[in-house]
């Protein structure tokens, strides 16, 4: 029998609290902003999945094709024994890591969706019988506390992911990360790269429409979570580069003067016509700044693997 384990570091109540804090901030500040994490419901969880499909979003087969090239070299590099994955949702990448490390001992993935845990852990267990599964639902954002696992530890957090926090919060994310880590660690990140405008925007708005659909879905979030009457309609879904800030913002426009009820905050929202909500940023990195932001937290970049067509990095840093 293979041990699984999960802890919950997140009170059953933190999320709806989490939700309530962040609308009640968002639809009430200027401009209008909410978290991109609001967006994984069930169903957010499936369109994302299906966007990891379109032939216009490049970042998860980019960085397929690098894990399945370099596995080996992270093994030999690391010569981990845990491997803790961030966000590691059906965790579907991370099974060319598992199968490369040799001497791994540990898996401890670390999510909000207690769901995803249990069915990326059922699936993991199977393919690896001596494997122990130490399951984490937690936020990634908020100081993680990471259970006492044979080191060295390899900390994985793919998918680009980290650009969805803006400059001030990967700093914070960053530093907080490394003060869990100890010599002989690692940090194994993925970050999209910057590129040609329109291949970015064009990734963030298919012709399907799928990511206008995962885009509105936070809407429809929010209505039945906190007892609001957005309709999805209402808006038009934008993918605009930020060509200064080096990010890809994701909005949500009204297409004509609309308001809203949150009944759970008792509080109304008005649009105006035109009136955009920013839903996302996804920011685009390039080495230097890369190397950077890991230095300022006290990491140093050791390896930095790009697919072939130069679109994705992984990239390796130690404390
Ligand atoms: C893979 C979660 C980082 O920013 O590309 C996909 C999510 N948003 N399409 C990204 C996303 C719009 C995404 N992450």
């Amino acid at each position: 029998m293979s041990p699984f384990v999960l802890t919950r570091t997140l009170p059953p109540d933190a999320t709806a609290a989490a939700l309530r804090a962040d609308v009640a901030e968002g639809l009430t500040g200027s401009p209008k902003a909410l978290p991109p994490k609001w967006f994984y419901d069930a169903r957010g969880s499936r369109l994302f999945d299906e966007i990891t499909r379109l032939p216009e979003y490049y970042p998860t087969r980019a960085e397929r094709e690098i894990l399945l090239g370099e596995a080996g070299s992270v093994a030999r590099a690391t010569g981990a024994r845990t491997l803790v994955e961030l966000g590691s949702g059906s965790a579907d990448k991370t099974r060319h890591l598992i199968r490369a490390l040799d001497r791994l001992d540990t898996y401890v993935p670390v999510d909000v969706s207690e769901s995803a845990l249990a069915g990326a852990a059922a699936t993991l267990l199977a393919e690896h019988p001596r494997l122990t599964v130490h399951a984490l639902v937690a936020d990634f954002q908020d100081g993680l506390v990471l259970p006492d696992t044979p080191g060295p530890r390899l900390v994985a957090f793919l998918g680009g992911t980290v650009g969805n926090l803006l400059p001030a919060e990967r700093a914070g994310f960053l530093a907080g990360l490394r003060a869990r880590l100890a010599p002989g660690d690692a940090l194994l990140l993925g970050t999209d790269l910057v590129k040609d405008e329109r291949v970015l925007v064009t990734a963030y708005d298919d012709a399907a429409g799928v990511t206008a659909a995962f885009n509105k879905n936070v809407l429809l979030v929010v209505d039945r979570e906190l007892g609001a009457d957005f309709d999805p309609d209402d808006f038009d879904h934008v993918a605009l580069w930020d060509a200064e800030q080096e990010w890809i913002e994701m909005r949500l426009r009204a297409r004509r003067a609309v308001t809203v009820k949150v009944r759970a905050l008792d509080l109304e929202v008005s649009f105006e016509k035109g009136e955009e909500l920013r839903t996302e940023i996804s920011a685009k990195f390039r080495r230097e700044g890369v190397r950077r932001e890991l230095a300022a937290a006290g990491l140093e970049l050791s390896r930095w693997w790009t697919d072939a067509a130069g679109r994705f990095a992984l990239s390796l840093s130690r404390p």
